[in-house]
């Protein structure tokens, strides 16, 4: 991959996956703290302390500098910063990001900041994105962040994933406020979610600050079939419209994808919550940027039977059961058993990279992107000399890579890549057995960090790739 044209290597975290200090200098808890304090999780698996982000940050970006990275995707906490509903700001949390900001400075790292990475507000509430009024809320809290935090970063973003948030939320009901099968909040979360990223782009190009602002797509961004029929087409037409279109389009081209509409009221979804200065503002408001967060294929075919609901595999032991989205009447996901699969059951099909690359080339105007992640969860031993040999990592990052690279000479608008996780951190549902870092967090000592092979292979792929 050329870096003349100022390519951006790093690698991302996300707030409660890796700040701990929950309660630290006036934090309010967010809904994830909630969940996980809460009957509803079931293993007791808590990110209270997480791998110490808090504590630990001047440590983590130095050695991702080191690692030859030069840029670090993080979220900010907005209970952190807005710790109750009152808009007054919780000066210490401010001052943490700032300090994380000045250590990015110090060695010349480039930050890409998300707005909101799941945890909003328990003031917010878990079903907070049902309601309008979140809009609003969320769109006076970027307001605030841009205000103070101005073009010291670069690069924000707006939400993370909304799409496999809502997924996650309303259908499968692993995410708080763990609804399953809830269709027509699904929707009405997602249209939200899509009204307030237009609504927080508003306040950010009124401030006309020298920064640029995005949005991230959750899932490689283009669904995949195995049969070219026209039965399998429109499976995948119907599966890209229902999981990204609704997002990218809205975000990128400012229009919900033709023929969406339609499609949810033949769903039974009632769409009375859509206003017309909503579409307005949506049509007006679009991002600079996109980010898609790239792991495996989405595979889908025709519908067969079974009621609308998503699987998602976070247990090794069920990691036979088919992963994805049914909707009833449209689709349903199908799977190769011919592909390489994670211990999770996720696919690893590198060539997903380069397809998601090239339809946002081709359908989103060829839109500025970042892969804000990629990454491979695996289970992980230090070696009795203390190392982490992640050779399954590395072989894993270099295939997508290879995609990604030939994505950018085909075209496509590349602008950085970021592997998840910087670091181990908590993963959602599935808490610290599965990990996904470049660098080893041993929880049992002090969160003490350890380079992974990967790490100092990454570290010379970015030098090499510098060179060219
Ligand atoms: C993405 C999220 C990340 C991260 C990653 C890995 O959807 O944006 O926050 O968790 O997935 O997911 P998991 O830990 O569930 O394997």
């Amino acid at each position: 991959m050329k870096d003349g044209d100022q390519m951006l290597w790093g690698s991302a975290t996300a707030a409660y996956q890796c700040e701990g200090a929950w309660q630290e200098d006036g934090k309010g808890p967010s809904i994830w703290d909630d969940f996980v304090h809460s009957d509803k999780n079931t293993k007791g698996i808590t990110a209270d302390t997480a791998c110490d982000f808090y504590h630990h940050f001047e440590e983590d970006i130095r050695m991702l500098a080191e690692g030859g990275q030069n840029t670090f995707r993080f979220s900010i906490s907005w209970s952190r910063i807005f710790p109750r509903d009152d808009g007054v700001v919780n000066q210490a949390g401010v001052d943490f990001y700032q300090h994380v900001l000045d250590i990015c400075e110090k060695y010349q790292v480039v930050p890409n900041v998300t707005l909101l990475h799941y945890d909003l507000p328990s003031y917010i509430g878990a079903e907070g994105w049902e309601k309008r009024e979140t809009m609003a809320k969320f769109a006076a809290y970027c307001k605030r962040c841009f205000e103070i935090f101005g073009d010291r970063i670069p690069y924000y973003a707006t939400i993370n994933e909304p799409n496999h948030n809502s997924y996650c939320s309303y259908l499968v009901g692993n995410y708080p406020p763990n609804h399953v099968g809830d269709v027509q909040n699904l929707v009405k979360v997602c249209y939200h979610n899509m009204v307030a990223n237009a609504m927080a782009v508003r306040e950010f190009r009124k401030l006309n600050l020298n920064a640029k602002i995005g949005i991230v797509n959750s899932g490689a961004s283009r669904a995949d079939i195995l049969k070219d029929t026209p039965e399998y087409r429109e499976a995948k037409r119907y599966a890209n419209m229902l999981f990204h279109g609704w997002l990218i389009g809205a975000a990128v081209l400012g229009k919900f994808p033709e023929g969406l509409g339609e499609t949810l009221h033949k769903l039974g979804v009632d769409l009375s919550f859509v206003r017309q200065e909503d579409l307005d503002l949506i049509k007006e408001y679009t991002v600079d940027w996109i980010g898609d967060n790239i792991y495996a294929r989405k595979l889908v075919k025709p519908y067969e039977f079974g009621e609308t609901q998503m699987v998602v595999n976070n247990d090794p032991r069920q990691s036979q059961a088919l992963e994805g989205v049914t909707v009833k009447g449209l689709f349903q996901p199908d799977i190769d058993p011919t592909t390489r699969k994670n211990p999770w059951g996720r696919e690893i099909y590198p060539k997903c990279g380069y397809d998601a690359l090239i339809r946002l080339r081709d359908e989103y105007n060829n839109v500025p992107v970042f892969v804000t992640e990629n990454g491979h969860g695996m289970f992980e031993e230090r070696s009795e000399s203390g190392e982490i040999n992640d050779s399954e990592r590395i072989a894993f990052l270099e295939e997508y890579l290879d995609y990604f690279a030939k994505a950018k000479e085909d075209g496509c608008n590349l602008q950085g890549y970021y592997v998840w996780s910087t670091m181990d951190l908590y993963s959602w549902i599935n808490g610290y057995e599965k990990r996904y870092g470049l660098v080893h967090v041993d929880y049992a000592n002090h969160c003490q960090r350890i380079p992974k092979k990967s790490y100092y292979w990454y570290r010379d792929y970015i030098a090499f790739q510098k060179k060219k």
